[in-house]
């Protein structure tokens, strides 16, 4: 379905996995590698058989080794924040995302590819899996949302040692700290990935949907507000064939057949 270079996609039942294909370069990401990567975002969000996206890297050495040095190398001071706001941009674009979003990190994930698996909604990395922002060795900072998103996932005290030291944590650790959901063995390692994602996807997509919005719009409002838009939303879900089907499902003993509407 893509013309893309370096974004594949490939659908399986309701799962699209979307690749990020620059083996070669460990997958670092260049403007047209995150151009692409919005592109097939949009593409999905129209996309009413996809109902969960796995976001993964091309090869089993890399998810995303990062933001694309060569480029960053020629940074000047305005167009840096150019280059930070393109990838920001995108990446806010799959934090609100209104299907689950799964990073599925086989191998590196740093620097930017480490932001890239914050922006998702949830991780899951395979055996061999590295996580680190390695940003202030090459004297700069992470630029994609890092230094917001790493903290809220794992605490502050955490993500200051991470930023700060440079240093890259393996898979056993980032579970530990919360910083992926499940490790999975490098064996069938994608498969696992879409199967995971599979746990959220059996349920019901709008409620998901509302869930998301509910959770990610929390974080930019206070308690009173955030309460607010949660009732309503969950007002607004009680007119939904979802909601009937799922509770119908219950007292019928039988399995839910969501239409996501
Ligand atoms: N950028 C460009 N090329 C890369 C990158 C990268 N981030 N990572 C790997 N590559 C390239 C290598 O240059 C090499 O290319 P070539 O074969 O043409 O020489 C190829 O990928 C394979 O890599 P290696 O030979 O280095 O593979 P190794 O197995 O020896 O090492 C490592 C793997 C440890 C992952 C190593 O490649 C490495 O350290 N890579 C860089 C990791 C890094 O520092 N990432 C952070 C980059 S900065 C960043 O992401 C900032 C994000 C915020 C930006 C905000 C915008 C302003």
């Amino acid at each position: 379905m893509s013309d893309w270079t370096y974004v594949r996609v490939d659908k399986e039942d309701e799962i699209a996995t979307v690749t990020i294909d620059r083996e070669k370069k460990l997958n670092a990401l260049n403007p047209d590698v995150i151009g692409e990567l919005g592109e097939a975002f949009e593409t999905l969000r129209e996309d009413e058989a996809v109902r969960g996206i796995v976001l993964t890297g091309a090869g089993e050495k890399a998810f995303v080794a990062g933001a694309d040095i060569g480029v960053l190398a020629q940074m000047t001071p305005t167009s840096g924040v150019g280059v930070s706001r393109q990838g920001q941009e995108v990446f806010r674009k799959i934090e609100r995302f209104p299907k689950p979003v799964v990073a599925a990190v086989g191998g590196y994930a740093l620097g930017g590819g480490c932001e890239l698996a914050l922006a998702c909604h949830l991780r899951v990395a395979s055996e061999n899996a590295q996580f680190g922002l390695p940003e202030v060795g090459l004297g700069i900072i992470p630029g994609y949302g890092g230094t917001i998103r790493l903290a809220r996932l794992v605490g502050l005290g955490r993500a200051l040692e991470l930023t700060l030291t440079g240093e890259m944590v393996d898979a056993e650790r980032a579970e530990s700290i919360g910083l992926v959901s499940r490790v999975i063995p490098r064996d069938g390692f994608q498969e696992g990935a879409v199967d995971f994602a599979r746990k959220v996807t059996k349920n019901a997509p709008v409620a998901l949907e509302k869930a998301l919005e509910a959770i990610y719009h929390s974080l930019d409002s206070n308690t009173v507000e955030a309460l607010n838009y949660e009732s309503s939303l969950f007002g607004l879900l009680a007119s939904t064939e979802d909601m009937k089907e799922g509770m119908g499902a219950f007292q019928e003993k039988r399995k839910p057949s969501f239409k996501g509407r």
